[in-house]
């Protein structure tokens, strides 16, 4: 049996956009996510107004990571972090997007916050987009639709590699683009959100749409790939996916079949990401839909030299496939019905350690490729006790059955498994809801959706469970 490796990565995922605020300052553009989540309108139309009647959400104001940076590092550094996953808002690197040089106060700042994580030995892994596009490209350019904006994009990788090259390893070309496929319902507001699509792009044919986003993305991807290993041979290059298993409802042949379809659909980019070539699987799909995604030779040949060194997952839950006679059931999150077996957070989100177990089986099986667990966490409530600590015992008691299929994900599966990092170990802004209220860190900080609050932060009860968890390398 082989245990966690000595060098595991523990440690936490953060997003700009979720906690830094500054959102005006030091030369940072607008990007999509200031503009609304996909709690806050709750149709493409509403989203789209919102964008042009300029029309700021509260959530740009984060926790103020901006200038606190150093105070929570130093957190983070206590708890023994091995890594931090963050991501560099590109609105802050070039604010259109299209702009002919970078802005260097931008710049500094990554490679103030990178020195800083270097201090605590704490290994930087750098996102390059978690759902941080410069609204310009969307009004503009109309978002990943057109081409142009994957130019702009290996732009602004080149820029940032360049600016950290020898300080950063690892890099993350895109979160969770596994959201964009051609069946996603209308009412997914994440996916039109995370894509940067207006209603008017989705007039006409909106499955083409999709499938032209998810398809651009990809490519974009496999470039980035490419483009960073040219500029950094030591680097290691990833892309992390949110990928909920979808279960069937019973054994019912059919639905068997049909849970399977609906999990697959989120797979077709990491194929295209690690097979060298643009699944021909999907490209049939297209054309049986007339959906014309225009790859070019040049295309096929980004695809063969843009190949991943590993996986990254997210993941939170479990989703039952919907079935035939099913329209009664009460309804999950992704579309599908209520498991049973399982319970559930305060927002619905089913609770399934083993779901983490058969995904990462799962995913190493199929690529056979180093996998790293990007996010995994609990949203909750959590009340400052009389004592001023957060006694945040549901959050252990969540990471610590999670972490225990984990282990028997690399000690008897032998998945090659070689970190974890917890999402939002600092309390930070919801990315589905905008909201302060749903809480994951460790660190708590006051602040609050009413807008009061002195942006303290203070260690609860988890926070000193994990710094022994990782001093123990996970065997508490
Ligand atoms: C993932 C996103 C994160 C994060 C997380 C939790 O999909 O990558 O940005 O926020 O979900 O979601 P929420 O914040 O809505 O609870």
């Amino acid at each position: 049996m082989s245990k966690l490796a000595k060098d595991f990565l523990w440690g936490g995922s953060i997003a700009a956009h979720q906690l830094e605020g500054a959102w005006q300052e030091d030369g940072k553009g607008p990007a999509i996510m200031d503009f609304a989540t996909s709690g806050s309108v709750t149709t493409p139309r509403e989203y789209t107004k919102t964008i042009e009647a300029g029309k700021y959400y509260p959530s740009h104001e984060g926790i103020d990571f901006y200038h606190r940076y150093k105070e929570d590092i130093k957190l983070f550094g206590e708890m023994g972090f091995k890594s931090l996953r963050l991501s560099i808002d590109w609105s802050r690197i070039y604010p259109n997007g299209d702009d002919a040089k970078p802005n260097q106060a931008g710049i500094d700042f990554y490679q103030r916050v990178v020195d800083e994580l270097l201090k605590y030995n704490i290994e930087p892994i750098i996102t390059l987009y978690h759902f941080e596009l410069p609204i310009n490209l969307v009004t503009a350019y109309d978002s990943w639709k057109n081409r142009q904006v994957i130019d702009f994009y290996l732009k602004f990788v080149e820029t940032m590699v360049n600016a950290l090259r020898g300080k950063v390893k690892y890099w993350v070309t895109f979160n969770e683009m596994n959201h964009i496929d051609p069946q996603t319902e209308a009412s997914d507001m994440f996916t039109y959100i995370l894509a940067g699509l207006k209603y008017s792009e989705l007039e006409g044919n909106k499955k083409e749409v999709l499938a032209v986003v998810g398809y651009n993305m990809t490519l974009a991807g496999v470039k980035a790939t490419h483009l960073i290993h040219q500029l950094d041979p030591e680097s290691k290059v990833g892309c992390v996916f949110g990928i909920t298993p979808t279960y069937p409802v019973n054994c019912d042949p059919v639905n068997v079949l049909n849970a399977f379809k609906e999990m697959d659909r989120d797979f077709y980019q990491i194929d295209a990401m690690c097979n060298g070539e643009f699944p021909q699987y999907k490209l049939r799909e297209y054309a049986d839909l007339n959906i014309e995604i225009g790859l070019t030779e040049e295309d096929q040949a980004a695809f063969a030299k843009g190949r991943l060194d590993f996986i990254g997952m997210n993941y939170y839950m479990t989703d039952v496939a919907r079935y035939e006679g099913s329209e009664n059931e009460e309804e999950s999150l992704f579309g599908g019905v209520q498991n049973p077996y399982l319970e559930k957070s305060k927002w619905g989100w089913g609770i399934d350690p083993i779901g983490l177990r058969y995904l990462l089986n799962y995913t190493y099986r199929r690529y056979g490729l180093p996998i790293i667990i990007c996010e995994n966490g609990l949203g909750a409530y959590d009340e400052v006790g009389p004592d001023g600590v957060v006694h945040d015992d549901y959050r252990i008691d969540f990471l610590q059955k999670h972490l225990s299929e984990l282990k028997k994900v690399v000690e008897e599966d032998q998945v090659d498994c070689f970190g974890y990092l917890m999402w939002g170990p600092i309390d930070l802004v919801s990315a589905t809801t905008g909201e302060m209220r749903k809480r994951y860190g460790f660190i708590y900080v006051n602040k609050h959706d009413d807008g009061t609050g002195d942006l303290a932060r203070s260690p609860k009860k988890s926070f000193y469970w994990y710094k022994h968890l990782i001093e123990t390398n996970g065997e508490e």
